[in-house]
């Protein structure tokens, strides 16, 4: 299973790793963690920059549960939701629970945004390079399209 972590407000890396340990207390556990990224804003581009990252985790927690531990997270860390696409203190997002397609109204699996997000796909190529999606694509393939977004590591 593998999380999404972004912030781009105050103490970024000191709320994503305020997030990792309120994960770890609820049972999530990090197994590996990639570096973090400096990331430029995708979507709604008026905001600050990012920082990102991507963890392996294990958890004996359902994915609908995992869900809901992120959406804990969020809250705990004071992630109000303004503007939609806006910035925020810390996101937590779900993108792969091993092999499973999941579509329900509130989570979708793989994460469906998720291919064509440099701030996701690079950190994840580094956690799992030989990772591929359920549907037989491999991460490695997706990595070109999005070279041209800006995402530095570390
Ligand atoms: O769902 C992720 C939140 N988000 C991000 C992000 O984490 N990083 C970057 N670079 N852009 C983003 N746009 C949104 S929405």
């Amino acid at each position: 299973m593998f999380l999404s972590l972004g912030s781009n407000l105050g103490d970024r890396e000191g709320n994503l790793r305020a997030a990792l340990r309120l994960l770890e207390k609820q049972g999530v556990h990090v197994v590996r963690r990639s570096s973090w990224y400096e990331t430029d804003p995708v979507g709604y581009t008026d905001q600050p920059s990012f920082l990102n990252v991507v963890v392996e985790v294990r958890t004996s927690l359902d994915p609908h549960e995992l869900l809901r531990c992120a959406q804990r997270v969020e809250a705990a860390l004071g992630r109000v939701r303004t503007v939609r696409w806006g910035p925020r203190t810390v996101d937590v997002d779900v993108l792969l629970y091993g092999g499973r397609v999941v579509n329900t109204p509130d989570l979708v699996l793989p994460h469906p945004r998720m291919r064509e997000r440099a701030f996701v796909l690079v950190p994840l190529f580094e956690v799992a390079p030989e990772l591929v999606l359920p549907d037989g694509t491999p991460v490695a393939a997706l990595l070109p399209s999005v070279a041209d977004q800006r995402v530095v590591r570390r």
